[in-house]
């Protein structure tokens, strides 16, 4: 074994599967290794080979009903391993995942059922906890992961806290130690990779894992010293002070409107959120009577902008132009798409700004047919993890355990509804229930006839659905 995993080793160095040099990885961290297994596709005999050898870590006494490919590397090597072992596969879709409706694993299984995974490779972990997560949603038995390269920065402990044996053919270090033995790489480039191994490790998983579910079962309190983001703190401790949850959403065209609102909602709500662009007769007049109804009812006011462009043109946008949003707008809203120079746009914006500023990522939305699904999710999350900025996020689902974090969730009315242009609500109770710590509540509010009352009601049956949420 050792010796062929020594040629192989070579071989896939020479296959330029592995690649020595500086890159970016896609959350935009740099790396000195680039290992993309991909490539064995186009060499079937080794890729035969590689998915040979790694079914040998499997224990043949140990039983398995199923086998699943961790999308999309390892799928072809998990069906090729499922012919030849003649063991059923199932398939989890990457792109399924619109409020739980969409039939997310392919094939066919029985709740109970034990499936083994094979992945190419793991660095965080994440990407095989995800599919764990469904899998396990549907009853499936997860014991064992098969992988073939480890990268050594914290993935297998990732795993293994959720009760997931992992083994793996090669280790970052092993490989690299193979390649140096024979001559492909030189000590340099070893003593490089180890130096990047020593400080890079992957913060333990705070992601969609349901044994992680720390942040649900704490209470505002208890959460507002774990932030770190000083407005997110603020933001906890005026929850619990208010027991309010509501993140009014206040989509109206007029100033005097907005201002009506305010004054009405101010005393029970968290955050007032505007869409500043839809406002007809903007002045900074209506800015400054909204600072002084914020400061009168103490609620914060967030610019639901949805910043997305390249960090210099959302710096310009941010701090200029009409609005000059940088400096009213207690928080504001961030798409993950453009890349994490969006967070350097930003704070680069507020260099004259001495309040406390809050980002909110916008990693889920609440549309219909939304293309932040899957690997948008968790790379959306690992992006945004660094930055002191983001105070939470905006998303549908308990996509994140750390309690220093809000969720934002919008699309909440009291009876599960859409209406016909793609938005989708559920109901105060199942937001709490699916991670919400603040819903966004705009027509439920803002159409009622009694605005009053529906705030209230609102306030309550979130209040209520908190209560229960953390007494379980
Ligand atoms: O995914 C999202 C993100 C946001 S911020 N879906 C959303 O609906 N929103 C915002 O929440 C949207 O821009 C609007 O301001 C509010 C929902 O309003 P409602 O009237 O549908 O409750």
């Amino acid at each position: 074994m050792e010796k062929q995993l020594e040629e192989l080793a070579i071989i896939l160095y020479e296959i330029n599967a592995i690649k020595f040099g500086d890159f970016v990885t896609k959350v935009g961290l740099k790396t000195p290794v680039y290992i993309d297994l991909r490539t064995i596709i186009s060499h079937p005999q080794i890729f035969r080979q590689l998915s040979t050898i790694l079914w040998t870590l499997h224990d043949v006494s140990e039983h398995v009903d199923q086998i699943c490919g961790v999308p999309y590397t390892a799928l072809p090597i998990a069906s090729l391993i499922s012919v030849e072992s003649n063991i059923p596969m199932v398939i989890r879709r990457k792109e399924a995942k619109s409020y739980g409706t969409k039939k997310l694993i392919e094939g066919k299984y029985k709740a109970g059922e034990k499936c083994i995974i094979i992945e190419d490779v793991i660095t965080s972990g994440s990407s095989i906890l995800e599919v764990v997560n469904d899998l396990k949603q549907e009853g499936l038995v997860i014991t064992e992961a098969l992988v073939i390269m480890d990268r050594e920065q914290g993935g297998r402990k990732n795993i293994e806290n959720s009760g997931i044996k992992v083994k793996s053919l090669y280790t970052l270090t092993q490989l690299l130690h193979y390649l140096l033995a024979a001559g492909k790489i030189t000590p340099v480039i070893v003593q490089n990779v180890e130096n990047y191994l020593a400080t890079c490790n992957t913060a333990p998983l705070k992601l969609l894992n349901e044994s992680t579910n720390e942040r649900l079962k704490m209470d505002f309190s208890s959460r507002v010293k774990m932030a770190k983001n000083q407005l997110a703190s603020k933001i906890l401790r005026l929850m619990d002070t208010k027991e309010s949850m509501i993140c009014l959403a206040a989509d109206l065209s007029k100033t005097d409107s907005i201002l009506e609102l305010a004054e009405i909602a101010g005393p029970h709500i968290v955050i007032l959120k505007i869409h500043v662009d839809i406002i007809e007769n903007f002045n900074e007049e209506f800015i400054k009577q909204l600072k002084d109804l914020s400061l009168k009812h103490k609620f914060f006011i967030m610019e639901d902008r949805k910043f997305a462009d390249i960090g210099n043109t959302v710096s310009l946008q941010y701090s200029k132009g009409i609005y000059k949003i940088a400096e009213w707008a207690d928080l504001i809203t961030v798409h993950s798409v453009s890349g994490p120079g969006i967070f350097d746009g930003l704070r680069k914006a507020l260099k004259n700004i001495p309040e406390d500023r809050g980002i909110f990522v916008v990693s889920e939305m609440s549309s219909e047919g939304t293309l932040t699904t899957g690997n948008y999710i968790t790379d959306s999350l690992k992006m945004s993890a660094t930055c002191d900025l983001v105070a939470g996020h905006v998303c549908q689902s308990n996509i994140f355990s750390d309690p220093g974090l809000i969720q934002l969730t919008p699309g909440v009315k009291l009876a599960k509804a859409s209406d016909d242009l793609g938005q989708q609500y559920n109901t105060p109770e199942s937001v709490v229930n699916a991670g919400a710590d603040l819903a966004v509540v705009g027509r439920g509010i803002t159409d009622a006839s009694d605005k009053l009352a529906a705030i209230l009601k609102y306030k309550d049956q979130l209040w209520s659905a908190y209560r229960a949420r953390i007494s379980h």
